[in-house]
């Protein structure tokens, strides 16, 4: 014990007086929470920025990476980022819309195709200019990362037809789109933070979640629910957040070394992500879970259940937000 106490008294006090590589690099401590467990790929991510960071300062920062929401909710540290009491989170956009509503266009049902069409509306100009609005809340987007297409759980049935969303109490994350959403489903919905989910659906407060294919594998959702059906209804992205207020006390190059390997770890999360989801979805009916696809002809009848969405939220989304991402997906689409 003795031993061991010096040593790390050593080791901090070495680390706190080495000489940074470069004068604008300062020996820094960030910490980073989120809600999924560390076996998710945002913990390839979260790694493969470690790296890079670890290589451009030379071991001069310290990352502290809390996972499966051990410091409270993603929208409780995002306040705590715009109160400069912790340096980031990983988060994903829908339970930020109370402090900037903009962000809802990426809830609206049905919104991207596929995940090409996703990575490029948020890799070029309307992520860009999402970014911009972010930086007025406070709060520096340094990437774009992958939560994902998101599927129905549940403990009642499989749901194969518009009808069999009838009554389920499924949990939806804390958004009125989302909300809304699942009222024209049919369900009762009721918004809970995702660290509470798990205990609700074994205690069967409520029957249903939704999420992607890797976050129910990883958040062992299938201990607790029987049913797996391909909604695929939207896409959530995750925003890499930095407090703003802390981000102005950086350095230049320390700024860019933020962004740069946050990009690094977008690439690596998107692509473990996307090889891991095939996974996954096995990985959960070996653990007993029972998958199904849905119809063409029932999906479009889901579609049409939830069009009016878009009309009920365009203008708290604010309609110039909508125009934009409709004229940028037009043009990816060829239309
Ligand atoms: C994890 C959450 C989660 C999200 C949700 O921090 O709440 O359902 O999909 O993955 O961001």
């Amino acid at each position: 014990m003795k031993t061991l106490t010096r040593l790390s008294l050593t080791t901090a006090l070495t680390a706190g007086l080495a000489l940074p590589a470069f004068a604008d690099i300062q020996s820094r401590t960030i910490t980073i929470s989120n809600g999924v467990a560390e076996s998710h790929p945002v913990g390839n991510g979260v790694e493969a920025m470690r790296e890079c960071i670890d290589e451009r300062t030379d071991g001069a920062w310290t990352i502290n990476a809390f996972w499966s929401s051990a410091l409270g909710d993603d929208l409780t540290a995002t306040q705590a980022l715009r109160s400069a009491t912790q340096e980031m989170v990983i988060t994903s956009t829908s339970p930020l819309v109370g402090i900037e509503p903009a962000l809802g266009v990426f809830d609206l049902p049905f919104l991207f195709s596929d995940s090409a069409e996703a990575d490029a509306i948020l890799d070029g100009d309307f992520g860009d200019f999402m970014t911009e609005k972010l930086a007025d809340r406070d709060l520096i987007n340094l990437a774009y990362w992958e939560n994902g297409f998101r599927n129905l759980t549940n403990s009642v049935r499989p749901v194969t037809s518009l009808e069999d969303f009838e009554d389920m109490r499924v949990r939806v994350m804390q958004n009125n789109i989302f909300l809304d959403t699942f009222n024209a489903l049919g369900t009762n919905p009721t918004p809970m933070a995702f660290g509470e989910v798990f205990t609700a659906l074994e205690t069967r407060a409520i029957d249903a979640q939704e999420n992607p294919y890797v976050t129910i594998d990883t958040s062992q959702f299938y201990e607790v629910q029987g049913y797996l059906s391909a909604t695929q209804h939207a896409y959530t992205p995750f925003l890499v957040l930095f407090s703003k207020p802390i981000f102005d006390t950086y350095s230049e190059t320390e700024q860019e070394i933020l962004r740069e390997c946050a990009v690094i770890g977008r690439d690596e999360q998107r692509s473990v992500s996307r090889d891991l989801s095939d996974v996954s979805l096995a990985n959960v009916q070996d653990a007993g879970m029972q998958f199904n696809e849905i119809s063409d002809e029932e999906m479009a009848r889901i579609r049409e259940a939830v069009e009016g969405v878009y009309e009920t939220h365009a203008e708290s989304i604010g309609i110039d937000v909508i125009d934009r991402m409709q004229a940028e997906l037009n043009e990816l689409r060829g239309n």
